[in-house]
């Protein structure tokens, strides 16, 4: 064991947020938003909609921020040399490095047509779950003509199209009456130069997970505001055959261009999904650095190859956008760059468990706390990263991780950030309401989005209210053990602290240090 869960509440349980549906939101015929459902609810009926066992589908880490851009060679909209001009939370993508698929007024259509025979292969590539569970989900791609903003708009001939995904796809097919796939279009199959304004292939991404179909693009579009690498994405109508399929984030690939955008000049690195796996990029990787940084498991080893400020602010701006299933807040998604001398850093990796997720999957709602966001989660294998717990079990790191949430919290535009929510939201609603294959319903759908625009403000709020405590003020300590709440991992039990001795066989983390049993003797099947 590695963390300390507590005393899990299990993740897949709907809790329902109780905060009102957000100011403004979509101007829909029924347009007084609807309450907030009551706890325990199903509304798809009783389908989990994210995978009980572990985190969920897949979340993202956050990204470092702009304002150590000088150090960390990221870029920033406080000076970093490559951020978008109008990166802003109104102007949202579609600025520097975006191509104009990614324009945020606009609400793209993209048509595809494939013959019957290739679809019925496609069909049963998607339905035979067999090869996915086992963690070889199938990467066949199929002939297709496609079409961009009509059935006889701007054509490339030569397209192809295969399947993507991991556990949203297995859910979907298991408990969808109207199961979605998800898709990558590549432009560059037939020819290796292929693209399509600029893009050699288009990720269509909708995780079941994601009940607003803004998470990517909200999450995404404050991080490339902040500086931070994260693709371009944009909703959008997919058609196939002449038949709407459903609403996608349409994405761009994480990939070459994108690092070249915000590591101008040092591009050439290594890019790794999850700390292991190579993607693309640069020089031959570095085995005996890449082993250096996997087996970093405390503040000296770490300072000597991983790039600290700017990963620290990374999970900061995680915990402000409330991810569930990121490095921060699951150790599951994310991406790690190298960036040479500088080191590795933390960047995110899909962005779907973000926002109301946790309110809609959890027990918490904006009030996970920043330092021990595992405690009194059912975290499976999702337990907090070795690179984390190094940073939170260090006092010096610790408060530059506190001062990070305070950076990013300067750069949360609340107000900004609901408007934002509320325009996207109404440019899609029609698109959701008339999606055949949404895994909730369109009633479920403005639920959530109130539930998001409500987290902007309430995650705000209550991270402020850990900075005032650990800046000396407010720092009630509710159990009397001595340690404020936001330095205890259980504040309702004097007998777990900071300090506390770790006891043995008690499967609890006493000491709040992300290990449970620590140095204690290894326990038997068959007993002392
Ligand atoms: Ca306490
Ligand atoms: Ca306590
Ligand atoms: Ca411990
Ligand atoms: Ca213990």
């Amino acid at each position: 064991m590695v963390f300390g869960c507590g005393d899990g509440t299990p993740a897949a349980v709907r809790t329902g947020a109780d905060g009102a549906a957000g100011a403004g939101l979509v101007s829909a015929s029924d347009a007084d938003a609807a309450p907030m459902a009551d706890a325990g609810a199903s509304p798809t009926g009783g389908a989990p909609l994210v995978a009980p066992a572990d985190g969920g589908p897949g979340g993202a880490a956050p990204a470092a921020g702009g304002s150590a851009g000088a150090s960390t060679g990221l870029g920033g909209q406080d000076g970093g040399p490559d951020a978008g001009p109008d990166a802003g939370p109104d102007a949202g993508m579609g600025g520097a490095g975006c191509a104009d698929l990614f324009d945020q007024s606009t609400l793209p259509q993209y048509w595809i047509d494939i013959s019957a025979d290739e679809w019925s292969k496609l069909n049963d590539e998607f339905l035979d779950i067999a090869d996915v569970e086992a963690g070889n989900p199938p990467e066949n791609y199929h002939p297709i003509v496609f079409h961009f903003g009509s059935q006889t708009g701007e054509t490339v001939a030569a397209a192809a199209i295969r399947l993507k995904g991991q556990s949203s796809w297995v859910e979907t097919v298991k408990y969808d009456a109207m199961p979605k796939m998800q898709f990558v279009v590549s432009f560059e199959q037939t020819d290796p130069k292929g693209n399509f304004h600029g893009l050699g292939k288009l990720h269509f991404d909708m995780p079941r997970g994601d009940w607003t179909f803004l998470h990517d693009r909200l999450s995404y579009s404050w991080f490339r505001g902040r500086g931070v690498m994260a693709p371009c994405a944009n909703s959008g109508q997919l058609f196939i055959n002449g038949a709407y399929y459903g609403l996608y984030s349409v994405e761009e690939p994480v990939g070459h261009h994108l690092v070249k955008e915000f590591f101008p000049g040092n591009s050439d690195g290594n890019l790794f999904k999850g700390g292991v796996e190579p993607e693309q990029n640069g020089v031959p990787v570095d085995g005996a650095r890449l082993a250096m940084f996997q087996s970093a498991t405390d503040i000296a080893s770490l300072s000597r190859i991983v790039d600290l400020p700017g990963s620290v602010l990374e999970w900061a701006g995680e915990a402000l956008i409330n991810d569930g299933d990121g490095y921060y807040g699951g150790s599951h998604n994310f991406y790690v760059y190298d960036q040479g001398a500088q080191g590795y850093v933390w960047l995110p990796q899909d962005m779907d468990s973000t926002f109301d997720w946790l309110a809609l999957n959890s027990r918490f709602t904006a009030d996970d706390h920043p330092l021990y966001w595992w405690e009194g989660r059912q975290v499976g294998a999702n337990g907090p990263g070795t690179a984390f717990l190094a940073v939170m079990n260090d006092p010096t790191w610790r408060a530059q991780y506190v001062a990070a949430i305070a950076v990013q919290l300067q750069h949360w535009d609340v107000p900004g950030l609901q408007a934002q929510i509320a325009t996207w939201a109404q440019q899609i609603a029609q698109a959701v309401q008339d999606d055949p294959h949404k895994a909730v319903s369109y009633e479920d759908w403005r639920e959530a989005i109130g539930i998001a625009q409500d987290v902007v403000a309430s995650r705000a709020a209550f991270l402020q209210s850990f900075l005032d405590c650990e800046q000396g003020s407010g720092g009630a300590d509710l159990d009397g053990d001595g340690v404020r709440w936001c330095d205890d991992c259980r504040d309702q039990d004097p007998t777990v602290h900071p300090g506390a001795t770790e006891t043995c066989g008690n499967g609890v983390d006493d000491d709040c240090n992300g290990a449970i049993d620590e140095g204690c003797p290894p326990m038997t099947a068959s007993g002392p």
